[in-house]
């Protein structure tokens, strides 16, 4: 290689050392009460890693909650006490470009803490991305597509309200596809009020449920027909996230729907469980779960492998984690339920200069570099917990 190019190569690398990695706490109130079978939050929370390299050049990423750590384990306190102590530490002064090795690096010095590790990862990738003046989704393969089918959440719990919505997503061409959120009344209550909703939106919308581990078997055995009945396409993690034998049972019975899981699995060899246990028929791809995009791309190819569809799933992310997240969607071949990234849609306000874009029931892959979203430093002051 020409003296000239090795010379580059190596002020590149010099570059792209990790100078600083840094956590801030965001809260931002939703425009309704979101209401799942665990908890229901009126606010996001939360952490926003800011990376700066020894270029200069500064990335972002975002870990988010639903209700403190009731979805999983981690929450925002949790995850900035050990982003501050134990993974900015184990990364500072290495390579950003270096996503395995960071990955390791991370492992190492904390077990599991995946939601904060794909807030670290995406700022790597963000802070590279810059660097080269190239999007995340060229570092990951390569787009494949520049927007995805987004669908929208139904979770206030009140049925008219929730036709209602509805009906303002379908009129605005935002959202034809509605993932209601059950299991936190009676399941009789529940069915009542699907019944209510597959009646009201009938020949306008598609429905899947998402009831959030709510269900033990045997009531899972009961209701499953019925929703199918009701035409609801897809049926996500109906019982506890151990019971992956539960999900292979009901999904071998006639009559049950297509099912999605979701806290089943968090890493590959959680995949790879459920796709031996032939447990399920699509699996929603997180970055607080899979620990970054690396991960998503690692779960997404087992799943694939064994003929199990993808579903980009979210936490109700803010700009900046649904920029990640769709950095990663947009390169694979296929994504054949689409995302669920409204979460921009639910917020009051924003901390990025230009929110991603909603249009004609999809959602766009931003084209800047990175993730492709830039930080409002204003208006992170002003969302950031003091
Ligand atoms: C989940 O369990 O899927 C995603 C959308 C939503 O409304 O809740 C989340 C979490
Ligand atoms: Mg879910």
């Amino acid at each position: 290689m020409p003296d000239s190019l090795l010379l580059k190569a190596d002020r590149l690398a010099r570059d792209l050392a990790i100078h600083s990695v840094t956590s801030t706490i965001v809260d931002v109130p939703t425009v309704r009460k979101h209401k799942l079978s665990q908890t229901s939050v009126t606010a996001q929370n939360y952490v926003l890693v800011q990376v700066r390299l020894a270029n200069g050049a500064e990335g972002i990423g975002e870990a988010a909650t639903l209700g403190g750590p009731r979805w999983s384990e981690e929450s925002v306190e949790a995850m900035k006490a050990n982003i501050d102590a134990y993974l900015a530490p184990a990364l500072t002064g290495s390579r950003a470009d270096q996503f395995e090795a960071a990955g390791k690096r991370m492992d190492d010095a904390a077990k599991r803490n995946t939601a904060a590790k794909a807030a670290i990862e995406t700022a790597l990738f963000d802070a590279v991305g810059k660097t080269l003046g190239l999007p995340a989704s060229a570092l990951l393969g390569g787009a494949v597509r520049d927007r995805i089918p987004v669908l929208w959440t139904l979770a206030s719990g009140d049925p008219a309200q929730a036709v209602e919505e509805a009906q303002a997503k379908l009129d605005a061409r935002l959202h034809r596809t509605f993932k209601v959120k059950i299991g936190a009344e009676a399941p009789e209550a529940d069915m009542a009020r699907m019944r209510h909703l597959a009646r009201a939106l009938e020949g306008r919308a598609e429905l899947i449920v998402d009831a959030n581990q709510a269900w033990d078997e045997t009531v899972a055995v009961r209701c499953l027909p019925m929703l199918a009945e009701m035409g609801v396409r897809l049926v996500e993690q109906p019982v506890p996230a151990w019971n992956v034998g539960a999900m292979a049972r009901l999904r071998a019975r006639p009559g049950t729907p297509p099912l999605l899981v979701d806290e089943c699995v968090f890493d590959a060899h959680d995949m790879l469980a459920v796709a031996s246990a032939a447990a399920a028929d699509a699996v929603s791809l997180k970055l607080v779960k899979h620990a970054g995009l690396l991960g998503v791309r690692k779960v997404a190819a087992v799943a694939a492998a064994a003929g199990i569809e993808l579903y980009g799933g979210c936490l109700l992310e803010s700009s900046v984690g649904a920029a990640a997240h769709l950095q990663v969607f947009a390169t694979f071949r296929e994504l054949e339920w689409g995302c669920e990234h409204f979460g921009p849609q639910i917020l009051t306000g924003e901390y990025v200069t230009e929110p991603l874009r909603f249009e004609d029931f999809n959602v766009h892959l931003p084209t800047g570099p990175g993730i492709g979203v830039v930080l409002d430093e204003d208006k992170l002051r002003h969302y950031a917990r003091s």
